[in-house]
């Protein structure tokens, strides 16, 4: 057994050992960001998008209290049907490994894995961010503070349309993180392309996101990289149509006293209703798009190792 806490699968294990490169997958977004069996759907098409990209898929999650980098098909198909799992960020992580639980891993989580497992690049859906209405709630996800300080690059369609685009930005711009919009000058808003932000960096190929990625090793700063990458225009919403949707599902978030970690998932869950299963289509979609990109940097990672 490893004396380091976590488990690599043998298909992870056996890319390491080969050199292959791995990009890192998180698992709220399976446990609590899209219903089953869509969620297990997505999950499989994402590993199968990050393979055809010549890299090897590390799905991260703790299971009875053991962290695992890279789950087998079984696992995976386990984990999109348990109800009970925790929704880990930094703060739970230790946790729910001491306690022998099972937890999947946000954002934040899944680098802190990553990093220790030697993954550099990670694919998810949409980062957490500052919530709208954050100068009364304080609801900054911790997913900020991650990128701030664990050298991971971070493969998402920008922060979630539900947040507030614009702090979350302000904040991101604070603690150093380099927001580097793929292809274009706008940061894309996760079911929409584009959003009224320009960003403050863009990038169009995976080679000099590489290079970005090592080159801030090399000035020894810490934190990760954000590569804002929009979903494709033939699977997006545009945001006229999805800001009424979004106001709705915040108002009833209020109307039920929602707050802390169940906010995130409660609004996804509003927004996949209120446009009849809509949004779940489009966040599939981005995320396939960005497990691509990111097995392209991955291979780029290991190219140029110099
Ligand atoms: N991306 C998605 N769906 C999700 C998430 C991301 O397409 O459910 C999850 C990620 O795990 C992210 C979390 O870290 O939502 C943010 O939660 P919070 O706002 O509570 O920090
Ligand atoms: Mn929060």
């Amino acid at each position: 057994m490893s004396p380091l806490p976590f488990i690599c699968s043998a298909a992870v294990q056996a890319a390491k050992d080969a050199g292959t490169p791995i990009v890192a997958l998180e698992s709220t977004i399976i446990t609590h960001g899209m219903p089953y069996p869509q969620n297990l759907e997505m999950a499989r098409k994402v590993e199968a998008t990050v393979r055809a990209g010549g890299a090897e898929p590390a799905t991260i999650a703790v299971l009875d209290g053991v962290l695992h980098v890279g789950l087998t098909d079984e696992v995976l198909e386990k984990l999109a049907q348990t109800k009970g799992a925790a929704k880990l960020s930094r703060a739970d992580m230790a946790v729910c490994m001491a306690t022998g639980r099972t937890g999947a891993t946000t954002v934040a989580a899944t680098m802190i894995a990553a990093n220790f497992a030697g993954i550099s690049v990670f694919a998810t859906g949409g980062i957490g961010g500052v919530h709208r209405g954050a100068e009364l709630s304080f609801d900054i996800s911790a997913d900020l503070q991650e990128l701030a300080q664990t050298s991971v690059t971070v493969v998402a369609a920008g922060p979630k349309a539900i947040l507030d685009v614009s702090k979350t930005l302000e904040v991101l711009e604070t603690l150093g993180v380099p927001v580097i919009a793929f292809g274009q000058d706008a940061v894309p808003a996760f079911w929409s392309s584009q959003s009224i932000y320009k960003a403050p960096l863009r990038l169009d190929t995976a080679t000099e996101i590489a290079k970005a990625h090592k080159m801030r090793a090399r000035l020894g700063l810490p934190g990760g990289q954000l590569i804002a990458n929009p979903i494709p225009a033939n699977a997006e919403i545009v945001r006229a149509e999805l800001e009424p949707v979004i106001e709705r599902a915040l108002q009833d978030a209020q109307t039920h006293g929602i707050i802390g970690k169940s906010v995130t998932p409660y609004l996804l869950q509003r927004v996949y209703e209120l446009t009849e299963g809509r949004s779940l289509t489009a966040n599939i979609a981005l995320v396939l798009n960005n497990a691509a990109l990111a097995a392209q940097i991955a291979c780029e990672m290991e190219d140029n190792k110099a």
